[in-house]
């Protein structure tokens, strides 16, 4: 390994015990060896492919002067590569390589087999081509100087790896990073020491990993942070044979999703903006991605639109928040995570394509949550109290944040602002004190009409309240579930007389299930919500989904169904289903999905005659993926027939019952797990309609040129 590239060992003056180790490890390979000091850089590496700084002792301030900082440059622009390896990787900022250096850098002390989590966007880096496994422990004992980020994320760097610890998956903390500079740099934070002892397979991979990123970083570029909307893009391609990944629904182009954010319709285009971590799938570091689409449906990718600053209120994290039109300059307020701290920031964008935004020096908006009220400080937050949905009233802007009462409950916190800079506190509009929650987060107000309907997400559940604002709290008239399934975060958007609300589907599959997916979550289809004439809430998918459909399927289900099931001659992971079913002296009627040729692999969704509609989730997956409890809706007291809209999409299940009620799964069968059937139990049904049909694919890769608007008037 590494015939002919000549790697230049970098070492300030004698070297350490751990240096000394890695350099008798390194001429022990086929690398051909010089040793250069920091200072020495340039004059003494030439000819070298690659240099490699080891360091286990702290980065004190001497040891980069200017000059070996820029001899470090020239040689990254002559095309040399760069390794960095323990805390040589926390140096990134000094050598101007990323603005943001490693935010963990100490020693680690190792008991168990300890190593890198491989991105498997990247696993075809021929750093790893040694191995066949994206699991990869290098140390199994020790007190090992490290470097990772943890909270923070580079700013040009790629995350390659996180970490695995005895077995288990560690993803927020991020170890091996590259960069595209020069001929390319690698920074493994990890716990690769050769001083170290290790167990014989332990042993050999830390020497493959090393080798295969000292021969990587000498042959040829590594990969950036992907940046521009084409980029983001062209990761969705590596998902293209993953039959949980949804077709329709939007999902993030790779790693993580969470909650719709921003949503804006302007310049007559709809935007979405997103909770998103551009370091793999999980919650971390948390930015916002952004979408863009001229009907609702088919949604390009657009750079990231706000990530977090460095030293300032939003350094830890840009999380969820809603967008505004103050008189013509669109306007974000978002929570900014701080240590400790969450607190209200905003920005504003002079783009027509609102893909830069400039962040208000005056930030935080909110100096403090309300001191008045016993708010709830939790093991993560001083004070619990994030989210904003902010609406104008008669010239007066108004906002809602999330927070908890102590030994009370959630609770949304109603402020008002003559300009959405200056944020008067006006006390609670309502909160939840009958068992709803320790914390709301997401609230948003609707006005729907004659009434308006308050939501809350109170870590289980979305709750809804409807009823009327009088003098600043919220009167409850009843109050429900949003959507009884996996279903969280929602936010809407008012397109003029109607009110679109996306939510967050995420994943029921595990933490090491969703990193080996290499992206995770998802968002419902747009839904329209609005009052019956009976002052209950309806609930419909946007009537563009329609548009979305494809072929019909060959659906001949009879119309009087017994217990002799019923298999559609066709099936699929994109599918509409459509069907209006009445029980007559049957138990039950069951549509089962996602089927397996032998019916061993089967998600069943049944209608009951006790009023239930309820996703059998004990079969979904054979191979064990992905929760298994069954989800229950109650469907009274309307309901007979039952008129059922599913929506299936890889892993997404999406009801809609009779235009009321909501209940969306998340599971994981098999790619090739495409059979529909249906059955009645215990008696007869009748079924008076029913069609399949498939669904378009709708995230487009497609690049979208710049609008030629160049107002920025939003419709
Ligand atoms: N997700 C955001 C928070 C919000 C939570 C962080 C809800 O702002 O409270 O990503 O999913």
């Amino acid at each position: 390994m590494g015939h002919g590239t000549r790697v230049g060992f970098v070492c300030r003056g004698a070297p350490s015990d751990e240096q000394r180790a890695a350099l008798a490890w390194l001429e022990a390979q086929s690398f051909e060896t010089v040793r250069v000091s920091p200072a020495e850089v340039g004059a003494a590496t030439d000819g070298c492919d690659v240099l490699w700084w080891h360091r286990d002792a702290p980065l004190g301030d001497d040891v980069l002067s200017p000059g070996s900082v820029e001899a470090f440059e020239a040689f990254l622009e002559d095309g040399g590569g760069l390794l960095l390896t323990l805390r040589a990787m926390g140096a990134v900022d000094d050598l101007g390589i990323d603005p943001v250096a490693p935010d963990v850098v100490g020693t680690q002390s190792v008991a168990e087999p300890t190593g890198v989590l491989w991105r498997t966007l990247y696993d075809d880096h021929p750093a790893i081509a040694a191995f066949d496994s994206i699991r990869i422990p290098i140390c199994d004992r020790g007190a090992v100087p490290t470097a990772r980020y943890e909270s923070a994320v580079p700013t040009h760097g790629e995350v390659l790896a996180s970490t695995v610890r005895g077995g288990r998956d560690v993803p927020n903390e991020m170890t091996v990073v590259s960069w595209d500079r020069g001929g390319g740099v690698i920074g493994i934070g990890a716990p690769l020491a050769f001083d170290e002892p290790a167990d014989e397979s332990v042993a050999d991979a830390r020497s493959d990993l090393a080798s295969g990123c000292l021969s990587a970083v000498g042959s040829g570029d590594q990969p950036a942070r992907p940046k521009t909307a084409d980029e983001l893009s062209a990761m969705r391609e590596a998902f293209a044979g993953d039959p949980a990944r949804p077709r329709y629904h939007f999902t993030p182009p790779a790693n993580w999703l969470n909650d719709p954010n921003g949503l804006i319709r302007w310049n007559g285009r709809y935007h979405l903006f997103y909770q998103y971590n551009p370091a793999g799938p999980f919650h971390n570091a948390i930015h916002w991605g952004h979408a863009v689409s001229d009907d609702l449906l088919h949604w390009t990718d657009e750079p990231i639109a706000l990530a977090p600053s460095p030293d300032s209120p939003d350094r830890d994290g840009c999380w969820s928040g809603c967008a505004v039109d103050d008189d013509g300059t669109p306007t974000i307020l978002y929570t900014g995570g701080d240590g400790r701290w969450q607190l209200p920031c905003l920005a504003t964008s002079a783009d027509p394509d609102l893909r830069s935004w400039e962040k208000d020096p005056g930030n935080p908006v909110i100096e403090e949550p309300p001191s008045d009220l016993d708010l709830l400080s939790t093991e993560h937050w001083e004070i619990e109290f994030r989210d904003h949905a902010v609406w104008r009233d008669d010239g007066t802007w108004y906002q809602v944040i999330g927070s908890g009462i102590s030994d009370r409950g959630g609770t949304a916190l109603l402020y008002a602002s003559p300009d959405l800079r200056e944020w008067e506190y006006r006390g609670p509009l309502l909160t939840g004190d009958d068992g709803h929650g320790a914390v709301w987060e997401c609230p948003e107000l609707l006005d729907l009409g004659d009434r308006s309907l308050l939501h809350v997400s109170n870590y289980e559940d979305v709750v809804y309240f409807i009823g009327g604002v009088d003098d600043g709290e919220f009167d409850v008239a009843h109050r429900g579930v949003l959507d009884h399934g996996d279903f969280y975060a929602p936010q809407s958007l008012r397109d003029g007389d109607r009110y679109l609300t996306w939510g967050w589907l995420p994943e029921t599959r595990g933490t090491a299930a969703q990193w080996d997916a290499g992206w995770s979550g998802a968002l419902s289809l747009p839904r329209v919500l609005s009052l019956g004439a009976d002052g209950r809430l309806r609930q419909r998918p946007a009537a563009e989904v329609d548009r979305l459909r494809q072929r019909r399927l060959s659906t001949a289900v009879p119309s009087v169904l017994d217990e002799a099931r019923h298999a559609l001659e066709a099936g699929g992971r994109t599918l509409e289903i459509e069907l209006e079913v009445s029980l007559e002296d049957a138990s039950a009627f069951e549509l089962s999905v996602f089927e397996s040729a032998d019916r061993e692999e089967r998600t069943a969704v049944r209608y009951t005659r006790e009023n239930e509609l309820i996703v059998d989730r004990s079969e979904s997956s054979r191979e064990g993926v992905g929760a298994t409890d069954a989800q229950r809706m109650p469907v009274t007291p309307y309901d007979e027939p039952l008129s059922l809209r599913a929506f299936l999409d890889g892993s997404v299940i999406e009801l809609y019952a009779n235009d009321r009620h909501c209940l969306t799964s998340r599971v994981y069968p098999a790619a090739n797990s495409t059979g529909v059937s249906v059955a009645a139990e215990g008696g007869r049904a009748t079924v008076s309609a029913f069609e399949a049909r498939e669904l378009e694919s709708a995230i487009t890769p497609a690049t979208r040129p710049a609008s030629a608007a160049a107002g920025t008037e939003s419709q």
